[in-house]
């Protein structure tokens, strides 16, 4: 994670299939058991609707009420056993089912989450102010990123795990044995000058399937050239006069930030 020539990679990224499609999979799957469940007479009538990420429901307040755990301070959902590193989808259902219990609040006096924020996002227990997510800044956020957020990016090329890394409750949270979610060597820790000088073709290819394409070739050369900012490493100098003069603005714009960067580190 120390590398200077290494950027980060949130974990949800590392596996070749995107989770929305291996999660909806798996909710089909559970929508065909219920079918098969009902009573002949009601097959008709029940309605069921799968979500990841695709419909108008917060997620996590569902997990919450349903019992699969606690919307913690960084506002991920914990659950006791499993720790937060998992993924939500929902099935509505005009099926009447007995709710299991909420789970209850156990973050405590702890605010590990808010004092490792790099950019400050989380405002308070509960509060995440998106615009200042690295989370949103890598993923979704298109064009030039904000100058004042730059430097807590560090070398965050694609989401952040930092709230769940810190947090207590995922010291002991199991590694998924799911072939669809096998990590990709060279997704964790990859290269920065591996991810800035990728071609669109060599881009498509790579991440095919990927959660990584939303970010597209653009945002991703954009971050890899932040986080060479960021890194210390004057190596990166040569890269970064070639990128500065990249026909994409938001990839040179954030190269000749990243070159008054490392020119700042070494002068000081
Ligand atoms: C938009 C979004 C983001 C945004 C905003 C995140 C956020 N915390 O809201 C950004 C891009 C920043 C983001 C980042 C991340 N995300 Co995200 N994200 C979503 C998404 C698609 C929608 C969430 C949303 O609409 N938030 C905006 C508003 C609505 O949130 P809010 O104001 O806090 O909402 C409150 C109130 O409105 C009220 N409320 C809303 N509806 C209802 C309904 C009822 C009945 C009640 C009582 C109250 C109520 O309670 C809400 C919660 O406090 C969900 C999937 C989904 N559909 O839920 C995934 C989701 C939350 N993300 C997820 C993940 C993994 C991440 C990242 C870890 C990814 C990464 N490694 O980079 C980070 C974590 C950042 C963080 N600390 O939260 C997972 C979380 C898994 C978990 N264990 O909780 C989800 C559930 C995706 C999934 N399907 O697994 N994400
Ligand atoms: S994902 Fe990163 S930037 Fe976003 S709230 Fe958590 S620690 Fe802060
Ligand atoms: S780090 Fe602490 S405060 Fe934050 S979510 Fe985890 S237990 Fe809760």
């Amino acid at each position: 994670m120390n590398d200077p020539d290494r950027g980060w990679i949130a974990r949800y990224a590392w596996s070749r299939e995107d989770y929305h499609d291996a999660v909806l999979r798996r909710l089909k799957q559970v929508e065909a058991t219920l079918r098969q469940a009902v009573p002949a007479e009601l097959q008709q009538s029940l309605i069921t609707r799968s979500y990841v990420d695709t419909g108008p429901v917060v997620e996590r307040v569902y997990a919450k009420y349903s019992g699969v755990g606690w919307i913690g301070k960084n506002t991920c959902l914990i659950n006791q056993k499993k720790g937060s590193w998992l993924f939500l989808g929902v099935i509505l259902t005009s099926l009447e089912l007995a709710p299991d219990m909420p789970a209850p609040d156990r973050c405590g006096t702890c605010t590990r989450c808010i004092e490792a924020c790099p950019t400050d996002a989380l405002l308070g227990p509960h509060q995440l102010d998106s615009n200042r997510c690295i989370s949103y800044l890598t993923i979704e956020k298109r064009g030039s990123i904000p100058e004042d957020l730059r430097a807590g990016m560090g070398s965050h090329v694609f989401g952040c795990d930092i709230c769940q890394d810190v947090c207590p409750w995922n010291r002991k949270a199991p590694i998924s044995t799911m072939p669809e979610f096998e990590a990709r060597p060279e997704l964790v820790n990859p290269a920065l000058a591996w991810i800035a000088e990728m071609s669109g073709e060599e881009f498509r290819a790579i991440f095919r399937g990927s959660p990584i394409r939303r970010t597209k070739r653009s945002g991703l050369r954009r971050n890899a050239a932040i986080a060479m900012g960021n890194s210390g490493n004057r190596q990166f100098l040569p890269l970064l006069d070639q990128l500065a003069a990249d026909e994409d603005e938001s990839v040179s714009q954030s190269a000749r930030w990243a070159k008054t960067q490392l020119t700042m580190a070494t002068e000081s």
